[in-house]
């Protein structure tokens, strides 16, 4: 069962001008956010370990849950409660066989292809994007569009979440292409006043749901 319905994913580069990343993140838990995925790619594996137990004491705090990208390695030794898998981690299917039920198992996806391949592998839901353009447009790939948010939203019988230039005046058409939640990095960490951001978003009524 997945219990939330915002996937907040972080990135520190966004608001290292302003807050460290436990601060953002704290002010983000504050305004209602219930799951963070830890996404700090340029790290090496000292350093998201230590970020992953910070994050973990924090997430804990707020009775949130916490995701890992990519590194279950790390997900397990942080005691997270899942992992947030790419095109280019280990499978799904690899990664469960070692964790069985210790971890849930996010899988980003590009793609029907990738999705059905997803689900098949036993992950417990999707990522699937970028559908909007993003702020970095190249970095995520050319966006999808909501007719592919919707066909793999039929096709698939695990929660989507959407996720790509995701705003909050772009969750109702993503609620009603068949989302089961969205997942933002800018259109909350970018915001002047990240709690009230997430506040706003998370009281919004399609994520009530
Ligand atoms: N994967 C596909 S799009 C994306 C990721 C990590 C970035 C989403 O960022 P934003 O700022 O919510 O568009």
């Amino acid at each position: 069962m997945i219990d939330f319905r915002l996937y907040l994913i972080t990135d520190r580069k966004l608001t290292a001008d302003r807050y460290s990343l436990t601060a953002s993140v704290e002010k983000a838990l504050k305004g209602g956010v219930r799951a963070i995925q830890l996404r700090e790619k340029d790290l090496g594996t000292r350093e998201l370990l230590t970020l992953a137990h910070k994050m973990r004491k924090l997430t804990e705090k707020y009775n949130a849950r916490l995701f890992i990208n990519d590194r279950f390695d790390i997900a397990l030794a942080a005691g997270a409660d899942g992992v947030q898998l790419t095109q280019n981690s280990i499978p799904a299917d690899a990664v469960r066989r070692v964790v069985k039920d210790k971890l849930m198992i996010g899988v980003s996806t590009h793609s029907l292809k990738e999705a059905k391949e997803a689900e098949k592998a036993r992950a417990d839901f999707i990522t699937l994007g970028p559908v909007y353009r993003t702020p970095s447009k190249l970095k995520y790939g050319k966006p999808v569009g909501i007719d592919i948010l919707k066909t793999v939203c039929g096709k698939v019988n695990i929660p989507v979440f959407a996720i790509g230039g995701i705003k909050n005046n772009k969750i109702k058409e993503a609620k009603e292409a068949g989302a089961y939640g969205i997942a933002m990095i800018s259109e909350i960490f970018g915001a002047e006043d990240i709690r009230e951001k997430a506040r706003e978003t998370v009281k919004g009524e399609f994520l009530k749901r």
